[in-house]
Parts: C-alpha cells; sequence; structure tokens
C-alpha cells in the first residue's frame, strides 16, 4: 500500500460540488482508498492574479499495488476530463472548473518528460500556500522526499488564514 496526496482546485461553476465529486469519483478507484480529506479552503489566485478566488482541498488516498504514479495520473486527468476541465495551452494558470493534480506519490521523486509529463513531489508544491495548508492540516507530521518536513515550509512562506479564507 502506497499513501498518495491529491491537491483538488476550481474557481469555476460551483466549486466546493465540484472538490466533492472529484474526490468522490477518485474514491470509486479501484483498490483505492480516501483516508481523508481536508477542509475547502477559499484561497486567493497565484500565478494569475486576474480571476476569481480558488476553492482548495488535498486529498489523502492509500494505493493498492496495481498503482503506479503514471497510471494514477492517467486516471486523474480523465476524471478531470469527465467532470468537464477543458485545457487551453495559453492559458495554464486560468480558470478552471476542476484541477486534480498529483501532489506526492509515497516517498517517489521522479521527473518524467512523459506523455502527459510527471514530475513528484509537485514541482509548485513549496510554493504555494492552498496546497501546503490543507496538506498540513490533515498530514502534520509529513515529511517530503527531500527531508523537508512540511511544517517547515509552510512557516517559510509568507501566507495568512482566516475563516478558512488563505491569503498568499
Ligand atoms: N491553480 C493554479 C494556478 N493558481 N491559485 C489558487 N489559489 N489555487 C489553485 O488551485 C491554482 C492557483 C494552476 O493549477
Ligand atoms: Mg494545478
Ligand atoms: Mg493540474
Amino acid at each position: 500500500m502506497t499513501d498518495a496526496y491529491i491537491g483538488l482546485g476550481s474557481n469555476l461553476g460551483d466549486s466546493p460540488s465540484n472538490l466533492k465529486l472529484a474526490a468522490d469519483a477518485i474514491g470509486a478507484l479501484p483498490d483505492i482508498h480516501v483516508n481523508a480529506l481536508s477542509s475547502i479552503f477559499c484561497t486567493e489566485p497565484q500565478g494569475k492574479k486576474e480571476q476569481p478566488w480558488f476553492y482548495n482541498a488535498v486529498l489523502k488516498i492509500q494505493c493498492g499495488e496495481r498503482w503506479r504514479p503514471h497510471t494514477l495520473l492517467q486516471k486523474l486527468l480523465e476524471i478531470e476530463t469527465h467532470l468537464g476541465r477543458t485545457r487551453d495551452p495559453s492559458d495554464r494558470f486560468g480558470p478552471r472548473i476542476i484541477d486534480i493534480d498529483l501532489l506526492l506519490f509515497g516517498n517517489e521523486s521522479m521527473r518524467e518528460q512523459s506523455n502527459p509529463p510527471l514530475e513528484l513531489p509537485h514541482p509548485r508544491l513549496h510554493e504555494r500556500a492552498f496546497v501546503l495548508v490543507p496538506l498540513h492540516e490533515i498530514a502534520p507530521g509529513l515529511i517530503l522526499p527531500d527531508g523537508h518536513a512540511v511544517c517547515a515550509l509552510l512557516e517559510a512562506l509568507p501566507h495568512r488564514v482566516e475563516n478558512n479564507r488563505i491569503y498568499q
């Protein structure tokens, strides 16, 4: 069994419902058990500021032996498409109905220019309060494959949490 962490995000449509639908669809995959779903946070947009605030959450799952990072990522992208996600390559950080990102898969580190490309841990995890705050909520003692503690990354990152809103 491998623990994996998945980031959920949405800033189009009924975002809280989109996050829950995504979590349900992930939990319905064979040999996958949902261990924890963080609170849903309302978060200031990063990367591209002029767009609606996001709703974000993090999911912890346990994967059976049949799952590898690539097979899981492929399924996550299928679930995104199923929930109505479309992609505009010229607007990589723009609004979306649902975004499902594989953040961590066990203790694995990899960078592969496969199709789709896969990098673990997620390359922007350490700079995003909208990932680190919900991740810390469900896994307060978590240490990343490079030895960094999630709580230390969070302390080093300027941000503010107020009533489930994350300002960064
Ligand atoms: N996702 C992005 C870009 N910016 N900002 C917030 N607050 N939440 C997101 O999920 C998010 C973002 C690209 O994946
Ligand atoms: Mg993303
Ligand atoms: Mg994504």
